[in-house]
């Protein structure tokens, strides 16, 4: 058992320690008086909160000189132009498709009256990949690192009922030292040679990904709530750690839902405090009936009024490795579904809805349960809708193709970017049902890379030693969930065995032993024994997969075809019938998704979706539909 491992057992029986605050990176103290503020809870609007949303078009500019900061860009731009917001910079200018350096957005807006006396946030949900801000022209604060909110305390700089402007520096620089890494020194491992110079198999989109909203809270509020579940028998335990902002001595916590009206009082005599409410009769939530309670937290001041609530959607659940199994409700699961990308024309990486609804109903059509936030934690809708539709979800911070060779002090700086992600992601995403476990790297690199299928060669300890501690911090984080990181073909066993399971991107058939279906089956057959017996835990496939041009058809279910691509998929599932300690199947991909440019993506595209980019049904669509929804029997995989 290796020592993250024997920690998370040991820590599953302790009281979660509360999610962390945001660490957003340290600000220049004289331009930045109140520094980050805790993202744990989204903004939400109720007698006591107010919301008011950014998005929409905002003034932008392209900055290739860099001289926004010195001729003062945050007090407004010369000769704007127009750009949405959510949505990436690359593919709404068409002469901005490769620039990822700086670019400013600038917009005013109102701060309501109803703001007044409240403390009041300006909250980005995702800046891809640094950003700077400025409100009112006065400097708030600055972070690092796509896909994850930050917010400050704007309550100086925005006075309520007045006019307000936000100034967003924002630039995608690829760095060695940036999580995921691009532009590496010449001789480093990368696996892509692409233009732009990323390390990873998907296009590195710039710009603000997600809304920019301006929120009140009251000066004594509810900061942070976290949230575990039990059940024993048909009794659900439902404990609620709280963090407050203030000195309020009381709060209540109230569970309604399916017949069920719970209620406990609690008393506050500092900062944090936890009760427990135990639901009788309890309906679980699962993929078959996501039904979802309302959690409400509510706190109240001297006089005994209400100041302040906050409303979470909670499903009753839980989530364990047992053997070589998961068990979500005390029952092994099988996770089918996919990797995905959020990734569409145009908007590029920008939150897009009515793609995220589309992608779930056509998920829930194909007779999917699950999916992994490949490679990148998605947006808080996302998670929302993954609750409501009944997903089963392993959410991933940014850390794609981790390489370990460019000297200690770039291996350290991507460390602490790592720890910050995954510190974040756990405090903005640890009470949805739909996450059932961590993934803290995809594809960490080893110095040689053996995609042969042979017994891998022993790792780098430094490289161990990283996703070791990742491991760790997630299980020190949250005692509720598994942690896991998922290997690459030829990665060393040491990390194989890191996580709480086995997660195993595999390409034979395609990358190597190209086109040859019988060598691929016998390989991945053979291979997923002997990790097996090394490291005996449940393994998930998370990557598996042929690139396939829609409307390419060969009788001989030649490569790119859509007969390959379904012959392929069909001959994995096959293989993991007969593996009990397979316990899931992601599909590489759900939709195709653009890459950079490079020899191997053609059409800029990685064309592994069995859906297309616009979300039309390959063949493979329609098979995968038979075999999971039970119309073609295929054992559980
Ligand atoms: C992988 C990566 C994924 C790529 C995929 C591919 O192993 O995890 O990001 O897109 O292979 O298609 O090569």
């Amino acid at each position: 058992m290796t020592s993250a491992r024997g920690r998370f057992l040991a820590l599953a029986v302790l009281v979660l320690a509360v999610g962390a605050p945001a660490a957003a990176a340290p600000v220049t103290p004289s331009a930045a008086p109140s520094g980050p503020a805790s993202i744990a809870l989204e903004p939400q609007a109720n007698e006591f909160r107010e919301v008011v949303d950014l998005s929409g078009v905002w003034d932008f500019k392209l900055d290739p000189a860099d001289v926004g900061e010195r001729e003062s860009w945050f007090r407004g731009l010369e000769a704007p132009r127009a750009l949405a917001v959510p949505g990436s910079w690359n593919e709404q200018l068409p002469d901005a498709f490769n620039y990822l350096g700086p670019a400013w957005y600038f917009r005013r807006a109102f701060v309501p009256r109803g703001f007044k006396g409240d403390r009041v946030f300006l909250r980005v949900g995702s800046a891809n990949y640094a950003a700077r801000v400025w409100v009112n022209g006065t400097f708030v604060g600055e972070h690092e690192g796509g896909h994850l909110p930050f917010a400050f305390d704007v309550t100086a700089a925005a006075p309520a009922g007045r006019p307000v402007t936000v100034a967003i520096r924002v630039e995608n620089v690829l760095k060695p030292t940036r999580v995921p890494a691009g532009n590496l020194p010449p001789g480093a491992r990368s696996l892509f040679n692409s233009n732009p110079p990323a390390t990873f198999d998907f296009f590195p989109y710039a710009g603000l990904h997600r809304s920019v909203v301006l929120y009140s809270v009251p000066s004594t509020s509810i900061e942070d709530v976290t949230v575990k579940t039990a059940l024993t028998g048909d009794v659900a335990t439902v404990t609620v750690k709280i963090a407050q902002t203030g000195d309020a001595r009381r709060a209540q916590l109230r569970i309604r839902g399916a017949g069920t009206d719970v209620q406990t009082a609690l008393a506050l005599t500092g900062r944090e405090a936890e009760g427990v409410l135990r639901v009788p009769r309890a309906r679980p939530w699962s993929p078959r009936d996501p039904y979802l309670h309302e959690l409400t937290v509510s706190l109240f001041g001297p006089g005994g009024a209400e100041i302040d609530r906050y409303a979470l959607e909670v499903g009753l659940r839980t989530v364990e490795v047992r053997g070589s199994q998961i068990l979500l409700n005390g029952e092994p699961v099988f996770l089918k579904g996919f990797g995905r990308h959020e990734d569409f024309a145009v908007s590029g990486r920008g939150q897009n809805d009515p793609v995220a609804v589309r992608d779930h109903e056509l998920m829930k059509w194909i007779g999917a349960n699950s999916y992994r936030t490949s490679h990148y934690p998605y947006s808080e809708e996302q998670m929302r809708l993954a609750d409501r539709e009944g997903f089963l979800v392993i959410d991933e911070i940014p850390a794609v193709s981790l390489h370990f060779g460019d000297g200690e002090e770039n291996v350290r700086a991507r460390l602490a970017q790592c720890e910050k992600d995954v510190r974040e992601l756990i405090a903005r995403d640890k009470n949805h049902p739909s996450v059932i476990a961590w993934s803290v790297s995809n594809e960490a690199l080893p110095g040689a890379l053996d995609l042969s299928g042979g017994a891998p060669k022993a790792a780098d300890p430094v490289a161990t030693a990283f996703l070791s501690r990742l491991i760790d911090l997630a299980h020190e984080l949250d005692g509720t969930r598994p942690a896991t990181l998922v290997a690459i073909m030829g990665a060393p066993m040491e990390w194989v065995a890191l996580g709480d399971f086995v997660c195993l991107n595999r390409y034979f058939g395609w990358y190597t032993q190209a086109g040859d279906l019988a060598a691929a089956a016998k390989t991945l057959a053979g291979e997923l024994d002997a990790i097996h017996a090394k490291v005996p835990r449940p393994i998930v496939l998370t990557e598996f997969g042929a690139d396939t041009l829609a409307g390419d058809h060969s009788a001989e279910e030649l490569m790119w075809s859509e007969e390959f691509q379904v012959a392929l998929l069909k001959t994995y599932l096959d293989v993991v019938a007969q593996k009990d300690f397979v316990v899931g199947t992601h599909v590489w991909a759900f939709a195709d998704f653009r890459t950079a440019q490079g020899t191997l993506r053609a059409g800029t595209m990685n064309h592994k979706g069995v859906f297309t980019r616009d979300r039309e049904p390959k063949m493979a669509a329609r098979y995968l539909h038979d075999r999971w929804t039970g119309a073609r029997p295929a054992g559980g995989s």
